[in-house]
């Protein structure tokens, strides 16, 4: 071979190695090594079926998204979860109303580096028991989050908590819970014994019945913020939040309206843990909270009991948004009731459950539903 040949030769290899050299050094074109960047979250699965299947491949249901998020692997058409970060479910179901008709309870939550089953602004998707299952189970160390989500039809046969029965961290954000029973305490939901925090912001407890709780049992920590609950019911104490905490102070509703909620046939819509005439736990009044009877005595000046919130009759509509909500009727105390700055007003709650911005006018509206003014 020639000396210019090889000359030619080895300068190819040599620039063939610096460039081998430069992109393994080089930083990769990952928007999260970018800095500043806001930080990774985990994995993000998509459901795009509305059938409740689980099998080797095809389309990713619900209940193998769940199980992509707890156990970190592709599971059935469903991407993998993050063993590290928070993982986020969404839905890819077009834009109108979608079921998802399920025909047993959906794996039970363990995620500990956390879930958010995110509804999505556009799509209205309703999770439902039909009547015959439990919907949701969390165990104990798990941390779900529940946004832009309706769970209905849910039914604890032989036990508690029909639409969620949670022993770990719960948040439920702008979301329904409507016509989920249990045989058992808290129809809609039963944060059970050594539980971690429930906390429900901007939502819609509606239709609910269990034996005690008829929305909600929590024995657990809790609070409630901005929510509304009406026509809820229990055979015996709670109509709509039936409260079993064991420590003092470790529960909290404000900013929320409660009308029509009944145990055994009478208004009681809150209902803090009472045997043999000792209450073993306080409810702390956050304030501005409505309640069209006396049946827990909001204790903070600016709560109203015994005051009628004044919400549209007939449950939940469809109000625009993601899930159906309870409007305000025309001269209802819950609009204008809580000023800009107040608990959240304007700032960490800074729109209602359908996402329509908050406040309108100068104050926020209790419960999950601001008024919008109508054009002059
Ligand atoms: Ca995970
Ligand atoms: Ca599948
Ligand atoms: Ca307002």
């Amino acid at each position: 071979m020639p000396r210019s040949a090889r000359l030619r030769i080895t300068t190819l290899v040599a620039a063939a190695l610096f460039a081998v050299l430069v992109a393994m050094l080089a930083p990769r074109n990952d928007p999260a090594s970018a800095k500043g960047a806001a930080a990774v979250p985990g994995a993000t699965i998509t459901v795009d079926t509305t059938e409740d299947e689980s099998n080797a491949g095809g389309d990713c249901s619900l209940r193998e998204a769940i199980e992509a998020a707890d156990t970190n692997a592709a599971v059935g058409g469903c991407a993998a979860g993050s063993a590290r970060k928070r993982d986020a479910i969404r839905f890819s179901l077009g834009q109108g109303a979608a079921t998802i008709a399920l025909g047993g309870t959906l794996p039970a939550v363990t995620d500990a580096a956390g879930l958010t089953i995110n509804g999505g602004r556009d799509a209205r998707i309703v999770v439902s028991g039909g009547g015959e299952v439990r919907v949701f189970v969390v165990k104990k160390g798990a941390r779900i989050k529940l946004l832009n989500l309706t769970v209905a039809g849910g039914s604890a046969a032989n036990g508690s908590g029909g639409g969620v029965s949670n022993r770990g961290a719960l948040k439920v954000v702008r979301s329904t819970f409507s016509g989920n029973e249990a045989i058992g305490p808290g129809g809609g939901i039963a944060s059970l014994s050594g539980a971690g925090a429930l906390r429900v912001v901007n939502s819609t407890f509606s239709g609910n019945r269990s034996e005690a709780g008829g929305a909600i049992l929590s024995a657990g920590r809790f609070s409630v913020a901005y929510s509304t609950f009406s026509g809820n019911s229990a055979e015996f104490v709670g109509g709509a939040i039936q409260n079993a905490n064991a420590a003092a102070a470790r529960a909290k509703i404000g900013d929320t309206v409660f009308a029509n909620n009944l145990a055994n046939g009478t208004n009681d819509n809150v209902n803090n843990a009472c045997a043999a005439g000792t209450c073993r736990g306080t409810i702390t009044d956050g304030g501005y909270n409505i309640s069209d009877d006396k049946s827990f005595r909001f204790g903070a000046p600016t709560s109203r009991t015994n005051v009628d919130p004044r919400l549209e009759p007939g449950g939940p509509q469809d109000n625009g948004g993601p899930t159906d909500t309870i409007a305000l009727q025309g001269g209802s105390p819950a609009v204008d009731f809580i000023p800009k700055g107040r608990n959240g007003c304007g700032a960490a709650v800074d729109v209602d459950q359908r996402g329509v911005e908050r406040p309108q006018g100068n104050r926020c509206d209790a419960g999950a539903f601001e008024e919008q003014a109508s054009p002059r």
